[in-house]
């Protein structure tokens, strides 16, 4: 019967159904998730990826600060990836990208229609990079800082990628903070009530969008 096979799919796949991604709200605001890529002998590329939940609880604000990337091999694409990375930070680990509503990767993101993009595609949906250094500050409404939503970034990793998709480098996501505006503190808080930013060049100065220094 189609309509019980389909309560049954919902119940045993909940966040395999495709669709459009929606708008995500009621996120925690002050929750903060950073991935910062490790110092590796096998790769320049260093970094990291913030997400920051929206001072209006919809979506998150997303920093990305990634030096050290190749001459060659570009323009780069990063995205958060569906598994944690194995503790000997073999990229694979990560399997494949954070994709709760199943937008899959045909046809290719448009970022007119961030809705219809994975939603762990943060290049497709705000620019690719190219090196040596990105820096990128946006709004991405799809995002979840919630556990237990389907869009939730927080036990995931990003991946950066060479343009022929080939893993240069990954990191964990891990909280880095939950501060509320000012009232109660949250059983995550602790040394990290405080603004983040991220260490190092380049800085993150161009609100709003995404921005390649040339190689
Ligand atoms: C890179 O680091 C790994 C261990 O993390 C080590 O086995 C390897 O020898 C190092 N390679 C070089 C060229 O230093
Ligand atoms: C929330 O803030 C983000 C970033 O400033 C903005 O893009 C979005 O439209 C806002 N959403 C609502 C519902 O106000
Ligand atoms: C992808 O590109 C990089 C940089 O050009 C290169 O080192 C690597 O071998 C390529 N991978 C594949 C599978 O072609
Ligand atoms: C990533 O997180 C997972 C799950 O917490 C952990 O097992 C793994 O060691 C972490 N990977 C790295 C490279 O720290
Ligand atoms: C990473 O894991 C994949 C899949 O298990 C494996 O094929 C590959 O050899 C591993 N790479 C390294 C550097 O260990
Ligand atoms: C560096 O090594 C990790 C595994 O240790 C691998 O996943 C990644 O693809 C390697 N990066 C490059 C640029 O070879
Ligand atoms: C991450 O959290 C989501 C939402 O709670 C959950 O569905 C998923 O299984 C978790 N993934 C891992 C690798 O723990
Ligand atoms: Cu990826």
């Amino acid at each position: 019967m189609r309509f019980s096979s389909s309560i049954f799919g919902l119940l045993a796949l909940p966040f395999a159904f495709a669709g459009d991604a929606p708008v995500v709200t009621n996120n925690v605001v002050g929750t903060s998730y950073i991935a910062t890529l490790p110092d590796r002998n096998n790769t320049s590329v260093r970094g990291a990826v913030i997400v920051n939940t929206n001072s209006n609880a919809t979506g998150a604000n997303v920093q990305v600060s990634i030096s050290g990337l190749p001459s060659e091999g570009g323009p780069f694409t990063y995205h958060i990836h569906e598994f944690p990375v194995a503790p000997d930070h073999n990229c694979s680990s990560a399997g494949a990208h954070l994709d709760p509503y199943a937008a899959t990767e045909s046809p290719p993101c448009d970022s007119a229609q961030e809705q219809k993009c994975q939603v762990g595609d943060l290049a497709g949906k705000h620019g690719k990079m190219s090196g040596p250094s990105y820096s990128g500050n946006y709004a991405d409404l799809f995002l979840s800082t919630t556990p237990d939503t389907p869009a939730f970034v927080g036990n995931r990793s990003i991946v950066v990628h060479y343009a022929n998709k080939t893993r240069i480098t990954c990191a964990n996501f891990t909280i880095q903070g939950t501060f509320y505006n000012g009232a109660a503190p949250s059983p995550h808080a602790s040394a990290s009530s405080r603004p983040v930013s991220v260490a190092g060049p380049p800085t993150v100065a161009n609100a709003g969008t995404g921005s390649s220094t040339p190689v």
